[in-house]
């Protein structure tokens, strides 16, 4: 991967929080493993954007506020299907924290997200009522971006879903693929990995 940085790109690194990466809630293999050379690649952009899924305790998305629900099933919200999941990234916690070894410093703006109890964001523009926004579209379009490369955890959730909604609000968009790490649910990477396709993301996929 070597593309060539120019002042209107933005870096978007979502969710790189303990609960996501090795010893954390998901534990998945990969993620301490991305965290270096996301700081690494952070240092040539003028504009570098953390997404943090931050959730108050007892958050709908959470299977244990569903009592006879199980994790990782499906069910119906006001909004739509939401996927139930272990009890993540609570505000206050290590596990909403970001990784210990993040450079934090390299961040222009830190978008929280999943804050509302009774709805879900996977998206770092929009949450998943999909009109709710989280202002991350006026603040890139404010500073003149017009290119987002996009990193980070899930690359089948989060990561897909901002990358989607970059491209449907009018942005040039680029997943990084090397620098994503997946849950990969029933199928879910592949299924995501199309739709980024589909709808106009470009992967970059070493
Ligand atoms: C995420 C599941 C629940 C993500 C966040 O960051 O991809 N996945 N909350
Ligand atoms: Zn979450």
């Amino acid at each position: 991967m070597n593309p060539v940085i120019r002042p209107t790109d933005a870096l978007i690194i979502v969710d790189v929080q303990n609960d996501f990466c090795e010893g954390g809630v998901f534990d998945l293999k990969g993620g301490n493993a991305i965290v270096a050379p996301i700081n690494a690649l952070a240092r040539s952009f003028q504009t570098v954007v953390l997404t943090q899924d931050f959730h108050p305790a007892g958050h709908s998305s959470f299977a244990s506020s569903h009592p006879g629900s199980e994790a990782l099933s499906t069910i119906d919200m006001p909004y739509g299907p939401q996927v139930l999941w272990p009890d993540h990234c609570v505000q206050g916690t290590h596990g909403a924290a970001f990784h210990p070894e993040l450079d934090l410093d390299a961040a222009h703006l830190i978008i929280r997200k999943g804050c509302r109890p009774e709805l879900d964001s996977y998206s770092a523009f929009v949450e998943n009522d999909r009109s709710t926004k989280t202002g991350l579209d006026g603040y890139l379009r404010s500073r003149g971006v017009s290119r987002c490369f996009i990193c980070g955890i899930a690359t089948d959730f989060c990561v897909a879903w901002s990358a989607i909604d970059s491209v449907s609000h009018g942005f040039d968009t680029v997943l990084l693929r090397k620098l994503a790490v997946e849950i990969d649910l029933e199928g879910s990477l592949a299924e995501q990995i199309t739709a980024m396709r589909s709808a106009g993301v470009e992967i970059i996929e070493d």
